[in-house]
């Protein structure tokens, strides 16, 4: 029972030590470790940070380009009180896979580059004495891994790879390594499920815990009261005069589970937990039986030389930028982000598309670009998809909604990120991953997946699965830009007429233009900050000639790192912020929009 998806917290029967650090770290460049044995000890190692990405932090192409593994290792005690304990080795994540090994004993495998894995230690550790943590993290991509990409051996023997995807390849071990002692019959997982009815809250639940044990549950206001409890695995409680979970006026309970044994306390576990309900009817998204209208980005997790790693500092500025911005919701493009990053969503009530990292169901590189070529994708046509890519696309739905299944913030699950969808192979890939993602999430939650503009209305195979309709649209950018956005208002406005004709809300997930911080040009021309005003003016007048549309998410929040090519100039410069996170001229325009809409009671 250790692989839990609990984030881990500190309780009166539960300790958390932070492995977080500088640990040892050595590439291996001829793919010669695991056969060697660097299991049992790395020599001639360099310092890493952890976590962060490794890439930024190299001088020589070539390292920051590895393609391969990577290996990692440090020491830590355990403590000797901890031998009536369980001990949990815990990584957040590790991009995308990675074999553990704690005193040269494998405990742990993980595919999937965004989501935590845990290993049981009590087996390979003496307690009280120092034990050894070797980790290998690879980063190759293919076409059954998700995401997705390819790569070729130059004739010089080097790696190199194409990710099917606009976002640079980070590596590493991303997010917070931790060491737990649980108690040995503990609480392994808690579900819940929210919703009130004149005034009154209703949380129901459903604990997995060891052993016959005693359960209880108690609810506690933020100001410290108890407001409700209940006793047994599953249940529900009621909180009399409720405080909602809103958008942008987050309210969280504490959520409290205790397993006894007659008077003796064994594990104790607090969740935040937020209640409101979330439902689509017609053309409306309503949160909290209100229509809800999103303002927000598409984001990244990317900063200069942390790469992906987590950083506390710059998520909490892009919080500041959030709140100063009027946004209201962002989408966890194109992977899931940190529990931390959600955990405080859930705080500030800042609503989410949650995404699984299914990018790239697209064979060309850079999927948006090539597919511009009018070049054919022949993605969904070879078998394998249907047979292993899709396997990996599911593991990497369950465990997402594993993971965030509790959190209020979540309002819709993205299932993929652009696929070929106007294949005709697409429609039977994805209805077998809508109807098995539906089985996973007892809140019911919307599902969706953002559609590409080369599968237009009438060509897409997939739409007609998703509750929501949401489209990535560059119209008077990659298509009628400059001189013809005139032309682009137009082609963009029949195509939302169209979509609208489904009777589905409509949510824009990406709409930008590449933008030079300092560029200014009058008149306009593209890539000027005048530009990318114009082109937003243009768009937001669009969104609101069309009933349908109930929400805008630009592209990007800030400016972000990508593979090199002739369409990028030190990455993707769509952001409204810079990549050291300033605002452009845009940031300006949005926040005055963003300003006067009352997002949370839209066309009622
Ligand atoms: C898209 C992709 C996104 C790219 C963006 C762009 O459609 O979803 O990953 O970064 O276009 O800027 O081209």
């Amino acid at each position: 029972m250790t692989n839990s998806f609990l984030y881990p917290i500190e309780s009166k029967t539960r300790q958390v030590k932070d492995l977080c650090g500088l640990w040892k770290f050595k590439l291996d460049k001829h793919n010669e470790g695991r056969a060697a044995g660097w299991k049992d000890g790395l020599a001639g190692t360099i310092p890493m940070a952890v976590p962060s990405s490794y890439n930024d932090i190299f001088t020589q192409k070539e390292l920051r380009e590895h393609v391969g593994d990577v290996w990692y290792q440090t020491e830590t005690y355990i403590p000797k009180e901890w031998k009536d304990r369980e001990v949990v080795l815990r990584f957040g994540s590790a991009t995308h896979s990675a074999v553990v090994w704690v005193n040269g004993v494998q405990v742990a495998q993980h595919q999937g580059g965004y989501m935590p894995f845990s290993a049981r230690l009590n087996e390979v550790v003496t307690f009280g004495e120092r034990c050894r943590i070797v980790v290998v993290v690879n980063n190759e991509l293919s076409y059954t891994t998700i995401p997705t990409g390819v790569q070729k051996t130059l004739p010089n023997g080097r790696k190199v790879q194409s990710p099917f995807f606009d976002f640079f390849n980070y590596a590493g071990l991303h997010r917070p390594v931790k060491l737990l002692a649980l108690p040995k019959e503990h609480i392994h997982d808690i579900t819940v499920s929210t919703d009130f009815a004149d005034g009154e809250g209703k949380i129901r639940y459903d604990i997995t815990a060891a052993g016959e044990h005693s359960v209880n549950v108690e609810v506690f206001d933020e100001a410290g009261n108890q407001v409700a409890s209940a006793h047994g695995k599953t249940g529900e409680v009621a909180i009399k005069d409720v405080r909602l979970w809103e958008p942008g006026n987050a309210y969280l309970y504490d959520f409290k589970v205790t397993l006894a044994e007659g008077e003796e306390l064994l594990d104790e576990y607090v969740l935040p937990v937020g209640i409101r309900s979330v439902e689509v009817k017609g053309n409306r998204f309503f949160i909290n039986k209100k229509p809800f209208y999103f303002k927000g980005f598409g984001k990244h997790e990317d900063c200069a030389m942390h790469g992906r790693g987590y950083d506390p500092v710059v998520m909490l500025r892009d919080f500041e930028l959030l709140r100063w911005i009027h946004a209201n919701s962002v989408r966890t493009a194109h992977y899931p982000y940190s529990e931390e990053f959600m955990r405080l969503c859930d705080r500030e009530g800042l609503v989410v598309i949650d995404e699984t990292p299914a990018v790239g169901l697209f064979d060309q590189l850079m999927n948006f670009l090539g597919a511009g070529t009018g070049k054919q994708s022949r993605f969904f046509e070879r078998e394998i998809v249907h047979t292993e890519t899709i396997e990996n696309h599911k593991d990497a739905i369950r465990e997402l909604v594993l993971r965030d299944k509790n959190h209020p913030s979540v309002v819709m699950w993205c299932l993929a990120n652009e696929p070929d969808s106007s294949l005709a192979q697409a429609e039977d890939y994805f209805e077998k991953i809508f109807s098995y993602a539906r089985t996973l999430d007892v809140q019911k939650r919307p599902m969706t997946f953002t559609n590409i503009m080369v599968a237009p209305y009438g060509s897409c195979k997939v739409s007609h699965l998703s509750d929501v309709i949401c489209l990535n649209r560059y119209y008077g950018w990659y298509v009628n830009g400059g001189p013809d956005i005139d032309i682009a208002r137009e082609n963009f406005e029949k195509e939302l007429e169209q979509w609208s004709s489904t009777g589905k809300p409509i949510i824009l997930t990406e709409y930008g233009a590449d933008t030079m911080p300092g560029l200014h040009k009058l008149p306009s021309v593209m890539w000027s900050e005048e530009y990318q005003e114009e082109y937003l003016k243009m768009q937001h007048e669009v969104f609101d000639s069309c009933d349908s549309v109930v929400g805008e998410q630009m592209w990007n929040f800030a400016d972000f790192q990508t593979s090199e090519g002739i369409m990028r100039v030190d990455g993707n410069k769509k952001g409204a912020f810079t990549r050291d996170r300033q605002p452009k001229a845009a940031a300006y325009l949005l926040r005055e929009r963003w300003k006067k809409i009352d997002s949370r009671n839209y066309k009622a």
